[in-house]
């Protein structure tokens, strides 16, 4: 039986903190998928990515962590694609942790810890107080 794990995310300007996450929940079964939020999806959760949804679900389609990646479209969906891919484990990252306790009536629920000191705030503040610099 192939174990399947199913998270859900932003995932813009792909960093370390995203990959560490994948990567643990992958080694939690067979099969990882990720529910990418839409810029729309977004709009209403208050961010704004720089980075457009077709990219993003293009950058995370490469990561050799994940199987297969589908669109976030609005928070009520979780439990239809966790009943449509047949997932085992709902994962998330620890800033998230109890907020989605609900869905464990249908599945095993996990929060894995957070990667400290990378987030995609950050790294947007870091470049607009970086001096201007030309890559050649
Ligand atoms: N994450 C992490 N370590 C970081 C940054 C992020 O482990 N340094 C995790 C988050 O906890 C989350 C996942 O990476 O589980 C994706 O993070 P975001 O793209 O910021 O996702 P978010 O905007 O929180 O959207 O329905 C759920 C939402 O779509 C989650």
């Amino acid at each position: 039986m192939v174990k399947r794990i199913i998270t859900y995310g932003t995932f813009d300007l792909f960093h370390v903190g995203h990959v560490r996450l994948l990567k643990r929940l992958k080694a939690l079964g067979d099969e990882l998928y990720v529910g990418c939020a839409t810029d729309e999806f977004n709009s209403v959760k208050g961010k704004k990515s720089i980075i457009r949804f077709e990219e993003r679900i293009e950058i995370l389609s490469c990561c050799r962590y994940v199987d297969r990646v589908f669109a976030e479209k609005n928070w009520p969906q979780k439990p239809d694609d966790i009943r449509r891919f047949d997932a085992h484990v709902f994962g998330m990252g620890s800033d998230w942790e109890g907020e989605f306790d609900w869905l464990s009536d249908i599945c095993k629920v996990v929060y894995l810890r957070r990667t400290e000191h990378v987030s995609t705030t950050q790294l947007i503040h870091h470049v607009k107080a970086s001096p201007a610099r030309s890559y050649a």
